[in-house]
């Protein structure tokens, strides 16, 4: 099969790539390195050693003795992306190529103003591109279990029936998302359901709750180590608990931790995105996957890299409930269905706290890194204070 894969450079888009090119597939590169510079805006940098795109590639054909084209651009540049799709022609695209940061979109206007523009019409183009140019290439699409918020109800996997005044109808599950980040997706979501709707584009829409980890399988060695975020702006919850310990700094759920949300591990990520791949949908159809494993508050999660570092590393973990930085409910109902990938093979490889050992091993040896970075691991981005940050555009006094 030909995947191009959107974002190869980033935390799922490189281990995807390892996944599917040592499966022998034909794999082609596209990023523009948007996550390395903004990540170096907030004065952090990946905990993991990892080399530049073009120096892991250069590995891989190493290991496989495959070339790999590399696309280095912007997918928010229509004139590139549709360069790319009709030169490469994939039978499937997978787009991982967006600001993936919430807090980041909540930094003030600036930041808000490019996560939209990037990521909507990053999809805008990828839609008109395979209608041009590979009408039936599968669009393989990264949203977030983010979409939906957490409504007092059950989630289904995008679609529900709905009762009202009498009637019946089979609609898209209203949503909530809780930053612009989230809402960009939503947006996605939209587009692309319209798009299936006008040209009968196969689509599927991955609805991703957090994704932790340090390793796939395909990792076993340095050079082809993935990015592992943990300041407050690009790490993730779980990722962060880990760094967190082995930096001696307090864990830090935000709030009362009853915040319940999706998780996964970065090895379960790829296996569902590599079925979502190769059990592609029918011609004409718009799916939805709801993609997570367990679903876990932020308290549990806390509890439970304490009581794992405890017991492996033999030193004390200490958990502080701290202001939270998000406007969110803190204790809520949370019941989304995830039925459809276990239906198409979709088996869990690993426990949490199987998984705990690895991360916690791998942060271990790249501590002097973390130590590095103790000053933006704090949380200090908060969403009531999100500003008009644009250089010249003058705001009332107190307002921003
Ligand atoms: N949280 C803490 N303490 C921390 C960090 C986070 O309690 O130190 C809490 C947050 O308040 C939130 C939850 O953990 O309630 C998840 O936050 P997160 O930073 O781990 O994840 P989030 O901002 O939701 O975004 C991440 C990825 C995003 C993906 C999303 C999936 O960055 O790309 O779409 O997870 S989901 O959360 O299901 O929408």
């Amino acid at each position: 099969m030909k995947i191009l894969i959107m974002g190869a450079d980033g935390y799922i888009g490189w281990p995807l790539f390892l996944r599917e090119s040592m499966k022998g597939h034909e794999v082609a590169a596209l990023d523009n390195y948007f996550t390395r510079r903004r990540v170096k805006e907030v004065e952090s940098d990946s905990v993991s050693p990892i080399l530049s795109l073009s120096s892991r590639l250069r590995k891989l054909s190493e290991l496989t003795g495959r070339e790999y084209p590399l696309y280095r651009g912007n997918a928010s540049n229509p004139s590139f992306l549709l360069n790319t799709v009709r030169e490469f022609r994939p039978d499937a695209i997978v787009h991982l190529a967006e600001q993936r940061s919430a807090p980041y979109s909540m930094l003030g206007l600036k930041q808000a103003s490019a996560t939209m523009s990037n990521n909507i019409l990053s999809t805008m183009n990828l839609i008109y591109a395979v209608k041009e140019y590979v009408p039936d290439a599968h669009i393989l699409k990264l949203g977030t279990m983010g979409e939906y918020g957490t409504p007092n109800i059950d989630i289904p996997e995008g679609f529900f029936e709905v009762s009202y005044n009498g009637r019946k109808d089979y609609l898209p599950f209203p949503k909530q998302a809780g930053s612009w980040y989230h809402w960009t997706k939503v947006h996605d979501s939209n587009n692309l359901m319209f798009a299936n709707r006008l040209w009968k584009t196969p689509i599927t829409d991955v609805m991703q709750g957090v994704v932790y980890g340090t390793r796939t399988r395909e990792i076993t060695e340095t050079g082809l180590y993935t990015r592992f975020d943990i300041d407050e702006v690009w790490g993730t919850a779980l990722n962060r608990f880990c760094a967190q310990a082995v930096a001696g700094l307090p864990l830090t759920p935000y709030g009362k931790g009853g915040q319940t949300r999706g998780f996964l591990s970065l090895e379960d990520s790829i296996n569902c995105l590599d079925i979502a791949l190769h059990k592609p949908p029918a011609k004409g159809e718009y799916r939805v996957f709801n993609q997570f494993d367990e679903h876990y508050s932020v308290r549990y999660l806390a509890d439970t890299v304490k009581k794992v570092y405890e017991a492996e590393i033999g030193r004390t973990a200490n958990i502080v409930n701290v202001e939270n930085p998000r406007l969110e409910l803190e204790e809520h109902y949370y019941n989304p269905e995830h039925k459809k990938l276990r239906s198409l093979g979709y088996v869990p490889s690993s426990t949490l706290e199987n998984e705990l050992k690895v991360i916690l091993g791998d942060l271990e040896t790249w501590k002097k890194r973390i130590l590095s970075l103790r000053k933006v691991i704090t949380p200090k981005t908060f969403w009531n204070r999100s500003s008009v940050n644009i250089p010249g555009v003058q705001t009332p006094p107190g307002t921003s």
